[in-house]
């Protein structure tokens, strides 16, 4: 308490040196924006909230000790009073639980948009349920328990140290219970990771490359196969370092958004430049690491189209997104890119419009016969914004040749 005294005296006579100069300077009033953001404050602040529990405390004790001398009976009863403030904490409580299950409950994402995505929602559910009911009942059993058994002076507390079958009880239920989750958890995650392929419906596949701070999406043109790329290859140019003396590479296009048809499955590759990201799209239930060096795959299928989901949601404004849920960086927020669910047949007429990734100065550089172009250049790689329909398909009758 001295120190915190002498600590207070100190900061109250440097404030009030600093008001008086600041009131000859200018007579202006002091600024206290600064002193609000420092932490020394808030230090203070707290210290002088229990020195003031503390001085409340010691009065009530001087209270009591003047009773005690007097031979008066005790004042206050804390054993009650605990007791009454363990009853209250248990309906604010289970209240606060109410209130967090209906108003931020309400704001859970729609239902899932994907195949797997129905298994994670009702393995959620099904735990969500479960912990719900054991937090419920333990609580109102801890709380009512000391509150009803809260010492009186007229009992006196029953020994009991030790009983097998309640320990027995106690640990089996709890065992069986997890065990059935856990078994659920892996029985799903082999499900959605080790998918046995249906050769009649193969995956799309789309390549995304995760950086500080933005995805760039490759899709495999009409061959269906993303080509190959490496680091080394990586120029101002090449952002991704796509390898050109693959062939799979030559019809690979640029997308600035990600289209994908309902009901067919697309298999993500997915790579990152520089630091860890995580590819996540929460209304399909996707979610996996982007680490540099190493390719991770997550494949599934889109169930209802953008417009199916704005008529269920009832929100004419819904978007699908892709955001990235690693803390990867300063703008890691903004790390966010539409995606649409559409018809097959509204796909194939977007596909085709994307830019290739081959451009001249990309052939001239993997010394590929560079293709001639009436009037302007190929737009530079890096430029996946530009929808210039005629150069589109320019380039596009250069890839079929
Ligand atoms: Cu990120």
């Amino acid at each position: 308490m001295a120190v915190l005294a002498a600590m207070l005296t100190v900061f109250a006579n440097t404030s009030a040196f600093a008001q008086e100069a600041a009131a000859a300077a200018t007579a202006k009033p002091v600024d206290m924006e600064p002193v609000y953001k420092s932490t020394l404050f808030y230090v203070l602040l707290f210290l002088l909230l229990c020195l003031f529990i503390a001085i409340v405390g010691k009065a009530l004790r001087v209270y009591e000790l003047t009773r005690e001398t007097q031979g008066k009976p005790e004042g206050i009863n804390w054993n009650k009073i605990n007791g009454i403030l363990f009853a209250l904490f248990l309906i604010v409580g289970l209240y606060g639980v109410y209130w967090e299950y209906t108003v931020h409950g309400n704001m859970i994402l729609p239902e899932a948009a994907s195949e797997h995505g129905k298994k994670i929602d009702q393995m959620f559910n099904i735990t969500l349920i479960i912990t719900t009911i054991v937090f419920i009942l333990t609580h109102i059993i801890l709380f009512t328990f000391t509150y009803f058994y809260k010492s009186t002076g007229k009992r006196k507390a029953y020994y009991y140290p030790h009983n097998n079958a309640l320990e027995r009880i106690w640990t089996i239920i709890p065992a069986l219970v997890l065990t059935v989750l856990v078994l659920m958890g892996f029985l799903t995650w082999r499900s959605i990771f080790y998918k046995i392929e249906d050769p009649k419906n193969k995956p799309l596949s789309i390549e995304v490359t995760s950086s500080q701070f933005q995805w760039d999406v490759r899709y495999p043109g009409a061959d269906g196969v993303v080509g190959k790329k490496s680091y080394k290859l990586i120029t101002a140019i090449n952002a991704l370092g796509i390898d050109f003396t693959d062939k799979n590479s030559l019809d690979d296009q640029l997308a600035d958004e990600i289209v994908l048809p309902v009901n067919k499955p697309v298999r993500f590759i997915l790579t990152s430049k520089d630091v860890i990201h995580s590819f996540y799209m929460p209304h399909f239930r996707v979610q996996l690491n982007t680490v540099p060096g190493m390719t991770s795959y997550f494949e599934f299928t889109p169930t209802l189209t953008t417009e199916q989901m704005k008529a269920k949601t009832n929100d004419p404004t819904f978007k699908y997104l892709l955001l990235c849920a690693k803390i990867c960086g300063a703008n890691h927020f903004n790390m966010q890119k539409p995606v649409r669910v559409v018809t097959q047949e509204e796909y194939d007429a977007w596909v085709v419009k994307q830019n290739p990734y081959l451009t001249n100065d990309l052939r001239k550089a993997f010394k590929l016969p560079v293709v001639a172009e009436p009037s302007k250049e190929a737009p530079a790689a890096a430029d996946t914004t530009a929808k210039d329909t005629a150069a589109t398909k320019t380039n596009q009758l250069a890839i079929k040749k």
